[in-house]
Formats: C-alpha cells, sequence, structure tokens
C-alpha cells in the first residue's frame, strides 16, 4: 500500500519511518524545498530519525521525499503531519487547507486521509472534509475514507516512542475509523479510538492545557512561597511522594515550546469564538505563565538590589538559553523574553548554551563558555535551563550570585525562584 505523509517534521518523518519500517510504500511531502533536498541526500534534521534510519530507507525503495504532490497519486493513506500554529492568538490553519487542496486532486475511492496537526475540535468535519470533497469530487460519505488522531511524539523521549505511545484514533464514521485503526494498529503498539473526530481533537488540547494550567499554578504558588517565606520546591517534592492523585509540575522562567504555549488557545480561541464565552483557566495560565520571565526581571534586580547594584549596566551571565532541559530548541523560549526585558533595563547579557546552535544564537547577547575565569566578571547570573549533561557546580563555586529558576543548584550564593 502506498502512505503519503505531509509535512516531514519532528511529527511526520517518525511516522514515514515506521511506516517505511512495517512495509508501505512511502512519499514523505514537505514544502521545504531545502528539507527535502537534505532528506533525499539521507540527512535527517529530526532528533529521533538517525541517518543511518534515513539512509535505509530511501536504500529500500520505498522511501521518496518530494516537494511535488503529484507524487501523491494513488495513495491509500495519507496523513497530514503539518504545523497549526497562533498568529496574534488566532489559530492559522492555512498549512492544513493549503496541503488538503493538493492531496483532493489525487484523491480516489477507497484512500483515507488523516489529520494529526494539533487543532480545534471541528476541524476535521468543518475544514477538512469539505476541501477534499469540492477538491475531488468524491463524496466522505462512503468514496473516501477521513478521521483524526492527535500526535504525541515527545522528541527525546527515549522510554515512549512513536511505537509505544498509544495513540488515540477516530473517523467521521464507522467505516472511516477502521480504517484509520486498521491504518496505525500496523504501525503502532496500542489504538485507543474514540467516537468522532471531535473528542480525538479535544482529547490533545486536554493533554496538553492539563499540563500548561497545572504549570501556571506552580508558577503563582512559587511567587508567593517566596513572598511568604516557604520553600515550594520542597513542598512540591514532598507533594509528589504522595503515591496516588498528584503529579508533579515545578516552577520555571516560564513555559515555552510550540505546543503548551499555543495548544491551549486553539481551545480558549474556540469557546470565545464559537460560544462568545472565556475559557478563564487557559486565559489565566497564560497570563501567569507569560509574566514569569517579568517576574524573574524583578527577582535578579532584588538580588542585585542586595549588593546597592542597579541592574542597567550590569554584567548578567544566563545559563541555558533552549525552552527546556537538554533541548537545543530556543523557538518561544522564555529566555527570549528575559533577553528583550534585560536589554530594555541596560543590561549586558552573555549566555551560555552549548545546546543551542550558533546560527540560532540571539542578538545582543554574547555566546561564552562556562568556566572560572569568566564567571568573575558578572555581577550575576540565572540558570534559566538545567540541562542533564552540564556540571553547574562552578557557578555555586564563585561568590557571584545565581538566581536558580530550576532548583537545581545547592550554594550560599544560590536563590531560588
Ligand atoms: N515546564 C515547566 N514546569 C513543568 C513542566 C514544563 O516550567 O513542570 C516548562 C518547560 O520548561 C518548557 C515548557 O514548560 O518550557 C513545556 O515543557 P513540556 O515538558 O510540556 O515539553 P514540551 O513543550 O516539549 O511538551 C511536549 C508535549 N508533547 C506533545 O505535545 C506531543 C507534552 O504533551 C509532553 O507531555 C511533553 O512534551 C513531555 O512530557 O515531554
Amino acid at each position: 500500500q502506498k502512505v503519503v505523509v505531509v509535512g516531514q517534521g519532528y511529527v511526520g518523518l517518525p511516522v514515514a519511518m515506521r511506516a517505511v519500517q512495517v512495509g508501505y510504500k512511502v512519499v514523505g511531502i514537505d514544502v521545504d524545498k531545502r528539507r527535502v533536498d537534505g532528506l533525499r541526500n539521507g540527512v535527517s534534521y529530526v532528533e529521533d530519525i538517525s541517518n543511518e534510519e534515513l539512509r535505509a530507507a530511501i536504500a529500500s525503495g520505498n522511501y521518496v521525499a518530494t516537494d511535488d504532490y503529484q507524487d501523491a497519486v494513488d495513495f491509500d493513506v495519507a496523513v497530514i503531519t503539518v504545523p497549526t500554529p497562533l498568529r496574534e492568538s488566532v489559530p492559522d490553519l492555512s498549512y492544513i487547507e493549503e496541503s488538503a487542496e493538493s492531496l483532493a486532486a489525487h484523491l480516489t475511492v477507497g484512500s483515507t486521509v488523516i489529520l494529526e496537526s494539533t487543532t480545534y475540535p471541528g476541524t476535521t468535519e468543518e475544514l477538512l472534509v469539505p476541501i477534499l470533497e469540492r477538491g475531488s469530487g468524491l463524496r466522505s460519505a462512503g468514496d473516501f475514507y477521513v478521521g483524526y488522531s492527535p500526535e504525541r511524539i515527545d522528541p527525546g523521549n527515549k522510554t515512549w516512542g512513536f511505537v509505544e505511545t498509544p495513540k488515540v484514533v477516530s473517523g467521521l464514521n464507522a467505516q472511516a475509523l477502521e480504517r484509520v485503526r486498521d491504518f496505525y494498529d500496523s504501525i503502532v503498539e496500542t489504538t485507543v479510538p474514540v467516537s468522532s473526530p471531535r473528542e480525538a481533537e479535544m482529547t490533545k488540547l486536554l493533554e496538553n492545557t492539563f499540563r500548561h494550567v497545572n504549570i501556571a499554578l506552580v508558577n503563582e504558588l512559587a511567587i508567593f512561597a517566596n513572598q511568604l517565606g516557604v520553600n515550594v520546591w520542597e513542598s512540591i517534592e514532598a507533594a509528589s511522594t504522595k503515591p496516588f492523585g498528584f503529579m508533579k509540575f515545578t516552577p520555571g522562567p516560564g513555559v515555552g515550546g510550540h505546543c503548551l504555549p499555543v495548544d491551549p488557545s486553539y481551545l480558549s480561541w474556540q469557546v470565545r469564538r464559537k460560544l462568545g464565552q472565556n475559557f478563564r483557566f487557559v486565559e489565566l495560565a497564560n497570563d501567569i505563565n507569560d509574566h514569569m520571565p517579568d517576574y524573574v526581571l524583578q527577582r535578579l534586580m532584588m538580588l542585585l538590589n542586595k549588593q546597592a547594584r542597579a541592574l542597567s549596566g550590569s554584567h548578567i551571565l544566563l545559563c541555558g538559553l533552549s525552552y527546556k532541559r537538554d533541548s537545543g530548541d530556543i523557538r518561544e523560549s522564555p529566555s527570549l523574553r528575559l533577553i528583550e526585558l534585560l536589554l530594555e533595563a541596560g543590561a549586558i547579557i552573555s549566555a551560555v548554551d552549548h545546546h543551542v546552535e550558533t546560527y540560532r544564537w540571539p542578538d545582543n547577547v554574547r555566546r561564552v563558555e562556562l568556566d572560572s575565569s569568566t564567571l568573575e566578571m558578572f555581577d550575576a547570573s540565572v540558570l534559566v535551563t538545567d540541562h542533564t549533561d552540564v556540571d553547574y557546580e562552578l557557578l555555586v563555586s564563585s561568590d557571584v550570585p545565581v538566581l536558580d529558576t530550576r532548583n537545581r543548584l545547592k550554594g550560599a550564593n544560590v536563590e531560588l525562584l
């Protein structure tokens, strides 16, 4: 059978590689020509897919990367894994629309189209299906099949990879569900059927909204605990000894990445647009999490205040820039907002983060290495990202004050968020 995967990013490429592995003929479509060229040369830019695995797929003759939808002709299954970014808090579904329009031209009787992109409940039925029907002249009831299955790819997760992670599946009707479920049963260990694409779309948003809201809770708790003289980190550690009914979340300098800051807003946007109401939990969580870089700045100013030093003109070292531990991804990272605030306050910023590629390095931030000589130059440092493979001990062996936003350090010169 021929499978087309539209979007060959950190979600689409693992789907494509797994489909090749189990014997499908796979066409990976991506509009980014550079990406396609990279893939054709056997260079994977996706963390969990090695060059060797990609080259083996190409060598098998069962994987082709292309930017030309003509190569999708006569597909049996098409999986759409394109981005759904927020633009000014409004979901941008143009990538879904464009890929659906392009696929519709190659839709045939009996083929299946599955949407994986994160989006608000109703997108599959209200947006995807009409585009496919208009572009093909076929009917979704009886001619072809449509369903939705949220992605749960967690880059770098060695325990829960694509195959091991349960996959929620849905179909427009019983036959569609059967087709969608059969496809995923052939490539992952566990499928979880729900009654319609709406429940599946909502499942994904619930998963990440749950995280976003709970992180906001411990963030706000951290702010009050600090004023109350309570070590919230200890209380969180102690609370997580409760063997049931508690899930550990930790405060931080803000919530980054392209999942958590985005996904919940799909829900709040639709509730506002369709119901004219406010999804208060999401809006509150956004406010609190977005405010954390400002809170870090305030705490840093207090730290300098103790030395009767103004932030303006001070040399600040940021340790870690990426949005989460062990990631090199700096997109949507809270450190970017913190840098903006620090520059506005007149601070002179240096940073160390060997996970972040040079081409992604933010402007007006000097790149340094973490060693004792450079450390003495700084008036204060902030631990923003707690990479596992970094020895931050150097930070506590000097008397340069450190604001630790991740509870990684122990030392007389350390203050916890
Ligand atoms: N964060 C906190 N405190 C926490 C957890 C996270 O401040 O207790 C911050 C992180 O530093 C980061 C942001 O929130 O800036 C997001 O962290 P995340 O752990 O949610 O990582 P993401 O954004 O990579 O989320 C992905 C999601 N995966 C998918 O959407 C398929 C999420 O559902 C996963 O649970 C998460 O990975 C994971 O567990 O690694």
